[in-house]
């Protein structure tokens, strides 16, 4: 399989607010070493292309760029945490900006959209492993660690070429609350995302079962909300009616938007899923025959991404 990968080792964030208390911010680079390792011994990774933000724009209006692009500057002095949300347009206490908070971003972005390009090319599978993850930034508001929606702007990058129904499966432990609300009135984008219950985790305000979508895309959102420690026996049945569901829409793009926060030894999720979970996950969506971009999004322990990365591709490495 080939891969893009950008960990932007520049951007460390160090601060978060959780439950009242500055913890220390996960979302560092190192997250990735042993992931990336196994990438670069068993797969083939493709170089990065530029692209005019004119694209970022399909997602996100421009003053919220340039207003990204302004708070990163302001940081210089020291790393920022977001104290009134609506003015800094970040959604939670638990999304610093650093001094590389944008240029980080927007390398995210050029590795997503030479990702998309690479699959649009050889209708083959193709994973984007970079940081800071998207799947929490809305539109206009950035959150959980994410401030542009890598996995949305290629949906609409890939839409606007293709101009065919495009499928996002959300595996994330958190739900995409960004993801969800860009395409809520999008009968062309459907997203399926399977997560911890929003009424015991983050994002807390999105995530339920009986948001379907608005107008003419109503019913081309799903959510599968479950509870805490699970493991694969009830996972399986969920994961199976997210990819029959998928299948229904005959797509000609899936994008996985891939948080390895659903493995057992991650401290920021809390499924209970181990490296022969991530295996079968492999299987079933080689299985659906479409091709597909990962986009990277949360995972916190490295070792467990390690274990998940390497069982997950198993079936995705070059013969
Ligand atoms: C990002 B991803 C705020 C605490 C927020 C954020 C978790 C973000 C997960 N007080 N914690 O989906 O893996
Ligand atoms: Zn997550």
């Amino acid at each position: 399989m080939k891969f893009v990968s950008q960990l932007n080792e520049f951007y460390v964030p160090t601060l978060e607010i959780d439950h009242g208390k500055i913890v220390k911010n996960p979302e560092i680079p190192s997250r990735f070493e042993k992931v990336i390792e196994y990438m670069e011994t068993n797969h083939e990774k493709i170089s990065i292309k530029d692209y005019p933000l004119n694209y970022i724009y399909f997602v996100h209006p421009k003053w919220y760029v340039e207003h990204l692009k302004k708070l990163s500057e302001k940081a210089k002095d020291g790393e920022y945490l977001p104290e009134v949300f609506l003015k800094d347009r970040i959604l939670d206490s638990g999304t610093p900006i650093t001094f590389s908070t944008f240029d980080a971003a927007i390398n995210a972005f050029y590795a997503t959209l030479t990702g998309a390009d690479e699959l649009l090319k050889n209708k083959e599978h193709v994973y984007v492993l970079t940081r800071p993850p998207g799947h929490h930034a809305t539109s206009n508001l950035a959150g959980g660690y994410c401030y542009f929606n890598n996995a949305a702007i290629a949906a609409k990058y890939i839409f606007s070429i293709i101009k065919e129904r495009i499928c996002i499966l959300d595996l994330d432990f958190h739900h995409g609350n960004g993801t969800q609300s860009i395409f809520y009135e999008d009968p062309n984008i459907i997203y399926v995302s399977i997560h911890g219950s929003p009424e015991l985790y983050f994002p807390w305000i999105s995530g339920f079962e009986d948001e379907i979508g608005t107008g003419k895309a109503s019913g081309t959102n799903f959510n599968f909300p479950l509870k805490g420690n699970i493991t694969w026996k009830e996972y399986e049945p969920t994961l199976d009616k997210a990819l029959e569901i998928i299948s229904k829409f005959l797509p000609s793009v899936l994008i996985v938007s891939l948080g390895y926060d659903i493995h057992s030894d991650d401290h920021m999720g809390y499924f209970n899923l181990d490296g022969n979970a991530f295996k079968k996950i492999g299987e079933k969506l080689i299985a659906i025959n479409i091709p597909i971009l990962f986009v990277q999004e949360g995972g916190y322990n490295k070792e467990a991404n390690f274990e998940a990365a390497n069982n997950l591709f198993k079936n995705f490495e070059r013969r």
